[in-house]
C-alpha cells in the first residue's frame, strides 16, 4: 500500500460497520484512510499493531502531527475532542506517561476491585429490578435501563462524581461522541464538561475524601504532584472511558448471544464460562472500532508500506480482532469455543494498555450473569439485521437493543 493510495473513507455515520471492517483489512495492513476529510493510515493487523504500540517512535503528542502544525486540522475538525482532551496518561509518553498513570493503575488492579464487587452486583441487581417492570408488558431496549448507566454509576463510585450529574452527562457525552453534532455545540459540550469536572476537582481539593479522584490530588507521584489541570484531565479521561467502552462491552456480548442462541445454551447450561463471553466479543465486536492517534517521530516501515514522520495513524481494533492471520480461517465467526491462547488486542497493548481493563471485565462478567440468570428467556424484540449504530465514528456503539425478557 503506498501513500498514493486511495483512502478509505471511514463512515461518520457507521451503516455498515461488519462491511466496513472487511473493507479496511482486505485494503491491506497499512491502509489510507479519511477521517471526515483527514487523512491517516489505519494499521489492521494484529502482528504489526502488537508491535507498534511498543515502539517509541509513534508518540501521542498532537504537536508531532504534520497536518496540526501545518494548521490543516483545527478545532473545527469534528474528531478534536478524541486526540485533544485534556492532559492525562491519554495524550503523553515516557516518563510523564508514567507519572500521570501511576496512581491510577494502581487504584485498579484486580485485588483493589474487589471493594467495588459488591458495589456493582448491588447497582446491577437495582437496574435489573426496573427492567423487569418496564419489560413487562412489552419489548424493553436494554441501553438506557441498563447498560448505560451501570458502568456510569461504577466509575463514578471509583471516582467520586455525584450521581445527581449523571443525566446531564449521558447528554454531554453523547453529543461528544456523535460524529453528527454540530462543531459548534460540541465544543460547547467540551466546554462544560471541562467546567463540571474542574468544580468538582476544586471542591475535593478543599475537602477531600476517599475516592480516586481526592486520592490523584493527594498523591505525592515522587515529588511531582499532579497539577489541577492533569487531576481533571485524568478524570476526564476515566469516565469518559469508563463508561462508553463498557456500555459496548455488555451491549455487543449480549446481541453476541441472542443472535448465536446454541451458545447461549452453552453458557446458560454452565459449558462455558461469562469470562469466554467476554473475551470472545472484545475480540470480534469490540467496542472500539479505530483508536485515535498516535504520530510518527521518524519514518517507520511497516509491512509493505511506509509510515511517513509527521502522518497520523490509527489502530483498527475492529479488523485487528478480526484478523485471520492471528484468529485463523474462521475469525469472522463469533466462536466461544475459540482458544483462550488467541489473545485479542481489544484493550491494546505496551505502555498505554487500558489501566481499566480489569474493572471492565468484573463489571461486564457480573452484569451478563445477572441479566441472564433474572431473564435466561431473554431474545431480542426486532431482527437482528434492523440493530443500528449510533454515528460514533471511533466507537462501535449500537444505538439500542429491544428485548423481550420473557421469550
Ligand atoms: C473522551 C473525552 C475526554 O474527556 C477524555 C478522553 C480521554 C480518554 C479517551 C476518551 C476521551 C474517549 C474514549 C477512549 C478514551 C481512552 C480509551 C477510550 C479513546 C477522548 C477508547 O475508546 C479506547
Amino acid at each position: 500500500m503506498s501513500d498514493a493510495g486511495c483512502p478509505i473513507v471511514i463512515d461518520p455515520l457507521v451503516r455498515d460497520l461488519d462491511g466496513e471492517t472487511r473493507r479496511v483489512r482486505q485494503a491491506g495492513a497499512l491502509v489510507p484512510i479519511d477521517l471526515l476529510g483527514v487523512p491517516a493510515w489505519s494499521v489492521t493487523r494484529h502482528s504489526d499493531a502488537r508491535r507498534l504500540l511498543t515502539d517509541r517512535r509513534l508518540v501521542k503528542d498532537l504537536g508531532r502531527w504534520r497536518l496540526w502544525r501545518s494548521g490543516e486540522v483545527t478545532r473545527e475538525w469534528p474528531l478534536i475532542g478524541m486526540i485533544d482532551p485534556g492532559r492525562s496518561m491519554f495524550t503523553v509518553d515516557g516518563a510523564e506517561h508514567r507519572r500521570l498513570r501511576a496512581k491510577t493503575a494502581q487504584a485498579v488492579t484486580p485485588r483493589r476491585l474487589e471493594n467495588l464487587r459488591p458495589v456493582i452486583e448491588r447497582v446491577t441487581r437495582q437496574l435489573l429490578d426496573d427492567v423487569e417492570v418496564r419489560g413487562a408488558r412489552g419489548p424493553v431496549d436494554l441501553k438506557p435501563v441498563f447498560a448505560r448507566p451501570l458502568p456510569m454509576t461504577v466509575i463514578s463510585v471509583l471516582m467520586g462524581v455525584d450521581p445527581a450529574l449523571h443525566p446531564r452527562l449521558h447528554v454531554l457525552y453523547r453529543a461528544f461522541f456523535s460524529t453528527v453534532t454540530p462543531q459548534d455545540e460540541r465544543l460547547a459540550v467540551i466546554g462544560e464538561l471541562d467546567r463540571v469536572f474542574t468544580e468538582m476537582v476544586r471542591a475535593r481539593t478543599a475537602r477531600p475524601t476517599d475516592d480516586l479522584t481526592s486520592a490523584l490530588i493527594l498523591a505525592d507521584q515522587g515529588g511531582e504532584p499532579l497539577t489541577e489541570a492533569e487531576v481533571v484531565g485524568t478524570l476526564q479521561a476515566m469516565v469518559g472511558a469508563g463508561h462508553e467502552t463498557t456500555i459496548g462491552l455488555i451491549l455487543n456480548a449480549v446481541r453476541a448471544l441472542l443472535t448465536h442462541p446454541d451458545q447461549l445454551r452453552a453458557v446458560l447450561d454452565g459449558a462455558v464460562g461469562w469470562d469466554a463471553v467476554i473475551e470472545e466479543t472484545l475480540r470480534w465486536d469490540t467496542p472500539v472500532s479505530h483508536l485515535l492517534m498516535r504520530f510518527a517521530t521518524e519514518d517507520i516501515a511497516v509491512a509493505d508500506g511506509v509510515i511517513r514522520e509527521g502522518d497520523g495513524v490509527v489502530i483498527s481494533y475492529r479488523a485487528i480482532g478480526r484478523d485471520p492471520e492471528h484468529h485463523g480461517p474462521d475469525a469472522d465467526e463469533f466462536d466461544l469455543a475459540r482458544t483462550p491462547a488467541a489473545k485479542h488486542l481489544a484493550f491494546g497493548h505496551g505502555p498505554h494498555i487500558c489501566p481499566g481493563a480489569a474493572l471492565s471485565r468484573l463489571e461486564a462478567g457480573i452484569a451478563l450473569a445477572a441479566l441472564f440468570v433474572r431473564f435466561p428467556r431473554l431474545r431480542l424484540a426486532v431482527p437482528a439485521e434492523e440493530l443500528r449504530n449510533e454515528p460514533v465514528l471511533t466507537q462501535n456503539d449500537v444505538h439500542s437493543l429491544p428485548v423481550h425478557l420473557h421469550g
